[in-house]
């Protein structure tokens, strides 16, 4: 496996959980390489492309965009960011058939960090955001959608690998600081 022996660990939580507002301080502290699968696939809409109108019609209903292509953009970040101590794959898998693939291709993870958070919390700060954010899915109607899918498809993500112990839950509600102090400890 291209990954085999590194430290990769998925970061999971609802939509609007603080992954990447998390994701961006882990890294400030332990120099690991962020990749959010989110943040590429909008990067590939900023493109203008046909595929990026696709991408973004999928993003706006809350649906998963197909598995290849988050795979081959994974990917090639990872490879761009060889060497670092470790890699936090942001908002990945997000599906059964995402998980078994990644550690069918790209290495096997070390653990799940999850962000555990109300939906209504998590709806206000998509709601917030939305007010500035330009982001085609940070609307009402969009935000029940990703709430539904992460419920549906996401969650039996986690499930799965609790059972053999590697998940470590981190509560998200309250302060940001108070999270990240949490979050950093279970990097110890
Ligand atoms: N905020 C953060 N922490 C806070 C706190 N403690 N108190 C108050 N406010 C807090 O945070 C969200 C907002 O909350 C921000 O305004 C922040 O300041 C505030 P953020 O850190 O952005 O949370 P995050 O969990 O990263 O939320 P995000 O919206 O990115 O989560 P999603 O999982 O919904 O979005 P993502 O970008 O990963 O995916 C978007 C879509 O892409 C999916 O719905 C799907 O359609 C598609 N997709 C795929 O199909 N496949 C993939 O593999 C990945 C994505
Ligand atoms: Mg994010």
């Amino acid at each position: 496996l291209p990954f085999d022996g590194e430290s990769l660990v998925f970061v999971l939580g609802g939509p609007g959980s603080g992954k990447g507002t998390q994701c961006a301080r882990i890294v400030e502290t332990l120099g690991w390489a962020h990749l959010s699968t989110g943040d590429l696939l909008r990067d590939e809409v900023k493109k203008g492309s046909e595929l990026g109108k696709q991408l973004e019609a999928d993003m706006r209903e809350g649906k998963m965009v197909p598995l290849s292509i988050t795979m081959d953009l994974l990917k090639s970040a990872m490879e761009s960011q060889r060497g670092k101590p470790g890699f936090l794959i942001d908002g990945f898998p997000r599906t059964m058939e995402q998980a078994e693939l990644f550690e069918k291709s790209i290495g096997h993870c070390t653990f799940v960090l999850f962000f555990s958070c109300p939906n209504e919390i998590l709806t206000q700060r998509l709601l917030k955001r939305g007010e500035t954010s330009g982001r085609a899915d940070d609307n009402l109607e969009s935000i029940g959608k990703r709430l539904k899918t992460f419920e549906e498809m996401s969650l039996p993500v986690v499930q799965h690998f609790g059972k053999d112990g590697r998940v470590r839950e981190v509560k998200a509600e309250g302060d940001v600081e108070d999270i990240t102090r949490n979050t950093l400890k279970q990097f110890e």
